[in-house]
């Protein structure tokens, strides 16, 4: 077993503590492993409902949306003096259902369902964790994620590692194959994840597979037991070895993901050819003013203006000053790992590197034009998602993601079907583009210099949770895409934002 790579640490970071938990924190209690933890951000999320309906059990009926939120332990409602609950957000298991607040995207009642029956909406996405939700914080636990079905309910918790009978993830042996993780873009060795399991491997025998999250195509392939994400989200990892001939596997997650909020843009790179240059736009909190597809402008976070090598015209949003967890313009973190943007592709890494921290907001990676069929995730040429990160990000603020369809080399009949997932902490909040609308956005060669708002999202944070609120822009009632021309672009925003939750 080597060491677990050290941008596992990254995960601790995403835990933070919201000074609610009556139960004792296994983590804060040095009960955390010590290969560096198998949580990865703890979190938590649920779905509001997004035609701006009162949440079916008394929520504010304020702007609904996708929300993923961060809690760190619900505790079990621990009792004081006089038998005073003295944790108001703790839950533990109870008599029922909580759909929103501190019950988002747990299983309050324990019946191994979360969010049964809550109310969500076209392309929100969550985490969620199945049982007694004090496990969350343990070793080994892990939530999955949950999507909005067609039914405006939440469907099945899938992947992640759960407080049920069947999987116990708070007694997993963390000798044994265990969950791992990882920075996108940073390549990461499996065989950590392999544990002890791998001590008595036939030599010459082992293999690694992994499976990709959905939506992400081309999926990387394993280089021995090197392995580079591009991604975020939940990659199960296969693990094959010989023991004196005879075969033996294990399974374990990688969970990939950033802190703060990250933005991924893929498109239908194999069906178009790699001909189709997107390019992922984010505005600045709260602006009203247009967009600015070729950067030059303070408002608009693209490729003209917020990658590494146009870090000079690079927008300024936040308070100089400012010092984290408060948004900040530019951070060096004291964990060398934990600034991501030191792995950013195509020269783009090292230019961070030169500048000696990350840049937020900033633009990672920009695909001009791809090979489909390159299998080398490190590769200059493979189909690479575009990413705006904002480490940092400010609370009680709407920013604004778009995708601009730059240009348009392909003759071959398939549309572009741009795919935004937006992740918050490195928990998927939405899945928009192919799914979650009622005629999903499709470009053709005419449609070049269309822009595609995608949706707003804002965090915030009270003393029982850590959300990010995640609300799909729809044109209309049947939920169709808002799809602006150069004219519409060029001079607006777009629709006004919603209102502030409360
Ligand atoms: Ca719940
Ligand atoms: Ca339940
Ligand atoms: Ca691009």
């Amino acid at each position: 077993m080597r060491p677990m790579p050290r941008s596992s640490f990254l995960f601790g970071v995403a835990l933070i503590a919201l000074g609610c938990s009556a139960a004792p924190d296994p983590i804060e209690d040095g009960g955390g492993p010590s290969t560096g933890g198998t949580n990865n951000t703890g979190g938590t999320a649920q779905g509001g409902d997004n035609t701006g309906n009162a949440p079916s059990q008394g929520g504010t009926g304020g702007t609904g949306g996708s929300t993923a939120n961060f809690v760190t332990s619900s505790g079990g409602g621990g009792e004081g003096q006089g038998g005073a609950i003295i944790n108001p957000c703790g839950t533990g298991c109870g008599p029922e259902e909580i759909c929103d607040g501190p019950g988002k995207g747990i299983d309050d009642d324990c019946d191994y369902e979360v969010d049964e029956g809550c109310p969500c909406s076209a392309g929100q996405a969550s985490s969620c964790f199945k049982g007694d939700s004090s496990f969350l914080a343990s070793p080994g636990c892990n939530p999955g994620t949950m999507y909005c079905t067609e039914l405006g309910t939440w469907g099945p918790c899938v992947g992640g590692n759960h407080a049920t009978p069947e999987e116990q993830c708070a007694s997993a042996n963390p000798q044994g194959c265990h969950p791992i993780n990882a920075v996108p873009f940073a390549t990461t060795d499996l065989s950590s994840g392999a544990g002890n399991f791998d001590d008595n491997a036939d030599p010459g025998s082992e293999t690694y597979t992994v499976s990709c999250p959905a939506g992400v195509n081309p999926c990387p392939t394993p280089n021995g037991t090197d392995y580079t994400a591009l991604q975020s989200g939940e990659y199960e990892v296969t693990y094959t070895k010989e023991v004196g001939g005879a075969p033996q596997t294990c399974t374990f997650p990688l969970y990939v993901g950033a802190r703060g909020l990250r933005v991924e843009l893929t498109w239908n790179f194999t069906e178009v050819q790699g001909n189709v240059d997107l390019d992922l736009h984010m505005k600045q909190p709260m602006s009203t003013l247009p967009w600015v597809i070729f950067g030059d402008a303070n408002q608009d976070c693209g490729y003209g203006n917020c990658k590494a090598s146009s870090f000079n015209a690079a927008p300024v949003w936040f308070p100089a000053g400012n010092v984290p967890p408060d948004p900040v313009n530019f951070y060096t973190d004291p964990v060398y790992e934990a600034n991501s943007c030191y792995y950013a592709p195509d020269g783009e890494g090292a230019q961070w590197q030169a500048e000696g921290g990350c840049r937020s907001p900033r633009l990672d990676a920009d695909n001009i034009s791809c090979t489909p069929s390159e299998t080398d995730p490190t590769s200059g040429s493979y189909c690479a998602p575009e990413n705006i990160n904002i480490d940092f990000p400010p609370k009680n603020e709407w920013i604004r993601i778009g995708v601009h369809h730059y240009s348009n080399f392909y003759s071959g009949g398939n549309l572009v079907k741009p795919n935004v997932k937006i992740f918050c902490d490195g928990q998927l909040a939405s899945d928009l583009g192919p799914v979650g609308f009622a005629s999903p956005i499709q470009w053709s060669t005419s449609h070049e210099d269309n822009m595609w708002l995608v949706a707003d999202v804002l965090f915030r944070e009270d003393e029982c949770v850590k959300e990010c609120i995640v609300q799909p822009l729809y044109s209309n009632d049947q939920n169709a895409p808002v799809d602006l021309t150069t004219a519409q672009h060029s001079t607006q925003n777009g629709p006004p934002y919603p209102p502030l939750p409360q």
